[in-house]
């Protein structure tokens, strides 16, 4: 099926926030935000702004009815600073003025009284300090310690992964309007309309019933509205709730740069010890995560790191410490891979030095430890209907890797100002809601008396195709034609108590709640055809429309049937409860079952390096992916090719960069390199691995959203490789992105052997 979206995309008819038509009286918010990244505030200098053109009220942490705090996992976040700052960005005030440009020019006139404290930006530096957000977490398996005397080999370092902008095209915003009776609801671009909602009753004060969170869709979240479109959502509330007006609040592109956090830097070290026959025995690594200056999710993205802290490998002893280190940064949050992409990137950087180190192909020690069926993940969970070398095999056949490394290999031979770099990244991810109580969901399924089906979820659609995937589990379940159900905006006093649209899991967990609701329908109506008609019901089905019995059709269509089941007063509204089976975790033993199931796959990445200039370019990725039996192989294979590019972009160009006073450097496009048209390599094949798919997911159609991203880890290695191909004799370090600037520095070490001839000498 195609993706219902696509027609009102290219015509501009799709509804984002900045479409909903602007009531009469609407008030226009801006945010007046931290000016350093920490201090002690003292004091802020309102009148100028008070007294500029337009302006109607300034709302402060003063003004909130009830509680100034909006953290989640970690009570430590307020809506609006009070009596310190923590970063640069950090919302202090909201002005409401009757335009946008008067709201955005009297913030610009606020003044802070801050008194400066020290900053610091290194997750060592808050690490040393005993600045952790939360106690570190370590996972076992095994006996490391005593692993290492058995090891031929072991190789140690350290490995740096870099933040990265979430950059969806819609920037965060909200707008909100005064219900009756002490109402708000709030029109939101958030992946979590229920943590808006809940945040919001917390600032207000009133109860979460009192507050309508609707969301149509979002331009992209990526993660980055999972958490962090709560605070401009309740900003808004907190202006209509007060004003009784209604208030808009989207942020400038600039704004939302400096304000919202990113994906985590992570600093590791590392220690990999392998047997004589390059088979991984021991792995120990610490886990340097840069927080910001909020939990935020920061504690659950650490989680899922350790998770994925050995990749798609069996290593038998494992230790995997981590700390979530505060620092005077934008809280930074979700993104895509959760933390899972940092861990991957350091077991990935130790086996690519082991490589180095024992004069063998990284892909040789990847390819000899991949987990096989029923070995251990570090957390206690076995790897069921694994694919890692279903997918490797399959990657080795389709694209003929041994050949393609020769060619490389030949290429290197004969070209001195181009080398090449080719890269294997195998993958495997998580699927569930690390947290299990989280993995639930719901879905109201309405049957209207023309056949038309309505259909409500927790589901926000962001561009994956969400709705897509709803209504195609409707159309099997129901029988009926896909144009006949429409999926309703995400709406909280429709599906209540939502876990946000994330960790890949949306499509399973919201669809097996669309799919329970449609059998219950299902069998209601089949119940009553075969009354009517005084058949047995196992005899029937409906199918593409017809009642079916035996496989031949009968007199009653669907809607004949859905007419006939009201005028016989049976329910045509069904509201349906999912919760996973089966997954479990225990903190106290970082043990359990926290996975529905892993979704596997292998890339293989070429890329070539200019030896002159240090530039690059991302010649080929050719991948199996282990989508399951895909209901969307249209939309699945668009989450591939987009998940890919945002981690190949990740690796290699997207350079975050902070200042020592915590200030945004790479603050616009021009100093933020994201992949574009000309960036993404020409020759991309995506290869569908043929398998039953896994029951735990919806209609054995494999989550999508996230594994695709670590794809990109494999530019990194590319990169690294061509540039080991100009010059054997260096070993970059293990530090992403891989930009231009560090392969030019690569290339151009000192050769020491070359060192004594250009020391002048004495005649
Ligand atoms: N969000 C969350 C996530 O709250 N828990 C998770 O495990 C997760 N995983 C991936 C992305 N978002
Ligand atoms: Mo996400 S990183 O699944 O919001």
């Amino acid at each position: 099926m195609h993706n219902l979206d696509a027609a009102g995309h290219v015509r501009g008819e799709s509804q984002y926030l900045d479409d909903i038509p602007v009531q009469r009286g609407t008030l226009h918010a801006a945010v007046y935000a931290s000016p350093l990244a920490h201090g002690k505030l003292n004091g802020l200098r309102l009148e100028a702004a008070l007294a500029a053109p337009g302006v109607v009220r300034i709302l402060t942490a003063a003004d909130i009815p009830g509680e100034n705090q909006i953290g989640g996992i970690v009570p430590d976040e307020p809506l609006l600073a009070e009596g310190h700052v923590h970063f640069r960005g950090q919302p202090v005030a909201l002005v409401l003025a009757e335009t946008e440009p008067q709201a955005r020019a009297a913030a610009k006139l606020i003044e802070a009284d801050i008194e400066p404290l020290p900053v610091i930006t290194d997750p060592r530096v808050a690490h040393a300090q005993g600045e952790l957000i939360v106690p570190p977490r370590t996972f076992r398996l095994g006996a490391p310690a005593a692993a290492w005397a058995q090891c031929a080999h072991i190789i140690e370092g350290t490995a740096e992964s870099g933040g990265q902008e979430h950059l969806y095209i819609e920037t965060q915003g909200a707008y909100a309007y005064p219900t009756e009776q002490g109402g708000v609801r709030v029109h939101s671009s958030t992946q979590g309309p229920t943590a808006a909602q809940r945040h919001g009753a917390r600032v207000l004060g009133i109860g979460m019933h009192r507050i309508e969170v609707d969301v149509v869709r979002l331009g992209g979240g990526f993660g980055g509205k999972e958490d962090q479109a709560t605070p401009w959502a309740v900003l808004a509330a907190l202006g209509a709730y007060l004003l009784r007006k209604p208030v808009k609040l989207v942020l400038p592109r600039h704004d939302d740069l400096r304000m919202t956090g990113k994906r985590h830097p992570y600093s590791s070290d590392y220690k990999l010890g392998l047997s004589a026959d390059l088979k991984l025995l021991a792995y120990e690594v610490t886990f340097y995560q840069n927080a910001g200056a909020a939990a935020d999710l920061s504690p659950a993205v650490l989680e899922r790191t350790l998770f994925h802290s050995t990749n798609t490998y069996f290593i038998p002893n494992v230790q995997a410490t981590a700390y979530s280190c505060r620092t005077n940064l934008p809280p930074n949050t979700a993104f895509r891979g959760f933390g899972g992409p940092q861990g991957m990137f350091v077991i990935e950087s130790a086996i690519a030095k082991a490589a180095e180190k024992l004069g063998v192909s990284a892909s040789e020690i990847q390819r000899r430890n991949l987990l096989q069926e029923g070995d251990t993940f570090p957390f206690g969970q076995p790897a069921e209907l694994c694919n890692a070398h279903a997918c490797w095999q399959r990657a080795e056949q389709a694209f003929d890797l041994g050949s393609w490394q020769q060619e490389v290999d030949a290429f290197n031979q004969s070209s001195t100002l181009h080398k090449r770099g080719l890269a294997i990244m195998p993958i495997c991810f998580g699927i569930s809601f690390t947290k299990t109580a989280m993995n639930q969901a719901r879905a109201l399924v309405h049957i209207y008396t023309d056949g038309s089906v309505g259909i409500s979820t927790g589901a926000v659609e962001m561009g994956q195709g969400v709705n897509t995937k709803m209504v195609e589990v409707a159309a099997r379940t129901l029988g009926i034609r896909s144009n006949r159900i429409r999926i309703e905006t995400t709406n909280t006093t429709r599906v209540a108590n939502t876990s946000p649209s994330a960790a890949s899991a949306t499509a399973d967990l919201n669809g097996k709640a669309v799919q329970l609701a449609c059998e219950q329908l299902r069998k209601r109506l089949l119940a009553l055809a075969a009354d009517e008609l005084c058949i047995a019901e196992e005899g029937l089905e409906i199918c593409d429309e017809r009642v079916l019995t035996a496989g031949h059709p009968v007199e009653s269509d669907w809607e004949k049937l859905v007419a006939a089941a009201y005028w016989k007063r049976i329910n045509l509204s069904e509201h349906a409860h999912y919760a996973t089976p089966d997954v479990w975790f225990d903190q106290k033993t970082e043990s359990g079952y926290p996975f529905a199931y892993h979704v596997y796959g292998t890339a293989a990445v070429q890329a070539t390096v200019d030896v002159l200039r240090g530039t690059y370019v991302l010649d080929a990725v050719r991948l199996v992916h282990d989508f399951g039996q895909s209901m969307a192989p249209g939309i699945d294979r668009g989450q591939v090719e987009g998940g890919l590019v945002q981690g190949l972009g990740w690796m290699t160009m997207e350079e975050l960069l902070y200042d020592e006073q915590g200030r945004l450097l790479s603050n616009t496009l021009s100093t933020y390199k994201v992949p574009d048209l000309y960036s993404v390599p020409a020759d991309v094949q995506i290869e569908f691995l043929e398998t039953e798919g896994h029951p735990r997911a919806i209609l054995r159609s494999k989550a999508v959203g996230e594994p695709p991203l670590m794809y990109g880890i494999g530019g990194y290695f590319a990169v690294r490789n061509a540039i080991r191909a100009a010059r054997p004799d260096v070993a970059p370090a293990f530090s992403a992105p891989i930009t231009p600037e560090k392969v030019l520095m690569a290339l151009c070490a000192p050769r020491p052997e070359a060192a004594p001839s250009t020391v002048p000498t004495a005649a």
